[in-house]
């Protein structure tokens, strides 16, 4: 097995041959004073590294002292290395983490616990020993959103689960979780003025189960356990239409009145809020309020995709009312890429999903919409891999783990180029998915693919050496108890 098997690829990787650096009961782990978050980082490393290898690694901060048996994490106090760029240093003695931020640590915590062998993922004590080879790793991202969505509206997942979630997201640096609160068949955050949301709107699920949601305090658990990660969450509303689960809860939001029946099939586009009246702006700018109030991040995602039952002209209009909402709210605005048929403000995002649908938006990157891609025949996670896969869905055909990785974002869409791209994102849909070990089936191992294309400099990657790195990695998941699909296509080492 490659002892460099990092996933994403760093930007540049020496190796010193035959030099190791081993962890033992002397090693601590020493951090930058002053910096309670470069402190918060080093401890978050040794708690992941203390379960497997039983080693104390005492977390202190750095003295004038040289380091000695180490890891040492270390702030540069410019801006050299950008917000979330490292340098690792491995020597026979010490390992050294440079950043200019906090997140730079993180970052580079992630490579270094890759570095580990891979038992050191388990939650149990192993037997090492945990060696370090020796040598030096520059790294910085290419983009600054890389992303995944998890649906939590078709199935719900608990808030455990979600942070196990994360978990997988924050060692393939990943940054962003766009968490799909609402969709037709569930509502899945309390809103305070509206209790109905959640308590009605969210009792059910795909199938019929029993559904669920997050109270307020349990959310925000979930956005500080991220933030804690680096990854900052981006919650989506999905306006105006997937809107069932809120016209079963309040009647008033139904053009005629009428509350509608829940829903627990899979069909799309049925549902919209009742445009032209005035009860439904009020009702988001509530339901945005408080979960701007929630939200660190600078974002909120209002969905409106798939919308079959307004004109052109209404859904336009209905866009551009609700991002200066969103804005009212101190928040920037982004939503699926049909939102590019109404006239966006200079910061609202879109995203793009499938070549199939509607919108324009090459020409809005003409006027300076910036873009997160999802194309849907290489970041949709719940497609399936091949006819065989039992879970999934397949109306972008069939995602194999090479069609994850081979594409470029620079040349994805004509005319477009890395400038307007803000990032990558993948996305997990829920609709077949019940159980989390089917969400982390249909995850791994497509999504690291995804982190690389947003991570990597384009120039060094190949398949054959990826599918070689992605490979080292299978144990990995296996010492984590990660359920993950063995593609014919990566030679994994048993
Ligand atoms: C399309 S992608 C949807 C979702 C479905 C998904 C299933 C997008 C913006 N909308 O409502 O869950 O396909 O793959």
């Amino acid at each position: 097995m490659p002892a460099w098997a990092i996933v994403p690829a760093p930007v540049s990787v020496e190796a010193a041959e035959g030099t190791w650096f081993t962890l033992g009961r002397s090693t601590r782990i020493l951090t930058p004073p002053g910096s309670a978050e470069a402190a918060a980082a080093g401890e978050l490393l040794a708690g992941v590294l203390r379960r497997s290898t039983g080693l104390p690694l005492p977390v202190s901060a750095a003295t004038a002292a040289a380091p000695g048996d180490a890891i040492s994490l270390e702030l540069t106090g410019d801006g050299r290395l950008g917000d979330e760029g490292y340098e690792l240093a491995v020597t026979g003695e010490t390992a050294t983490l440079r950043a200019s931020r906090p997140a730079g640590l993180s970052m580079g915590a992630q490579t270094l616990r890759q570095l580990l062998p891979p038992a050191v993922e388990a939650t149990t004590l192993r037997p090492g020993p945990w060696r370090l080879p020796g040598g030096r790793v520059a790294d910085r991202p290419r983009f600054a959103w890389r992303g995944a969505m998890l649906d939590v509206a078709r199935h719900f997942f608990t808030v455990a689960e979600v942070k196990r979630f994360i978990d997988l997201l924050a060692l393939y640096k990943l940054n962003v979780l766009h968490l799909h609160l609402t969709d037709d068949q569930g509502w899945r955050i309390a809103i305070h003025s509206r209790p109905r949301l959640a308590t009605h709107g969210g009792s059910t699920q795909v199938g019929g189960g029993p559904g669920g949601h997050y109270t307020q305090r349990q959310y925000a658990e979930i956005v500080a356990y991220a933030r804690d990660r680096y990854v900052t969450v981006v919650p989506e509303v999905d306006v105006p239409g997937h809107t069932n689960a809120a016209l079963a809860s309040y009647a008033e939001l139904n053009c005629d009145g009428r509350a509608r029946r829940r829903y627990t099939g899979t069909k799309v586009g049925f549902s919209s809020l009742c445009v032209e009246e005035q009860v439904t702006y009020r009702f988001l700018d509530e339901v945005l309020g408080e979960l701007a109030a929630l939200t660190p991040g600078p974002y909120l995602h209002v969905g409106g995709d798939e919308v079959q039952t307004l004109s052109d002209e209404q859904y336009a209009a209905f866009v551009e009312r609700v991002q200066r909402i969103v804005r009212a709210h101190g928040k920037r605005a982004i939503g699926w890429q049909e939102i590019t048929k109404a006239k966006l403000l200079p910061d609202t995002v879109a995203q793009y999903w499938d070549h199939r649908i509607g919108g324009d938006v090459v020409r809005a990157t003409r006027q300076g919409t910036r873009l997160v891609l999802s194309p849907a025949e290489r970041a949709y996670l719940d497609m399936k891999y091949d006819e065989r896969t039992t879970l999934g869905l397949e109306w972008a055909g069939h995602v194999e783990v090479r069609d994850a990785y081979e594409w470029d974002p620079s040349t994805l869409l004509d005319g477009v180029g890395d400038d307007r791209v803000l990032g990558v994102e993948s996305q997990l849909w829920s609709e077949t998915l019940e159980r989390i070990e089917d969400v982390e089936y249909m995850t791994f191992p497509r999504l690291p693919g995804i982190a690389e294309v947003g991570w990597s400099p384009a120039a060094g990657r190949r398949w054959d050496d990826y599918r070689r790195r992605l490979a080292a990695h299978g144990p990995r998941w296996s010492a984590m108890a990660v359920h993950y699909y063995r593609s014919p296509q990566v030679p994994w080492p048993d």
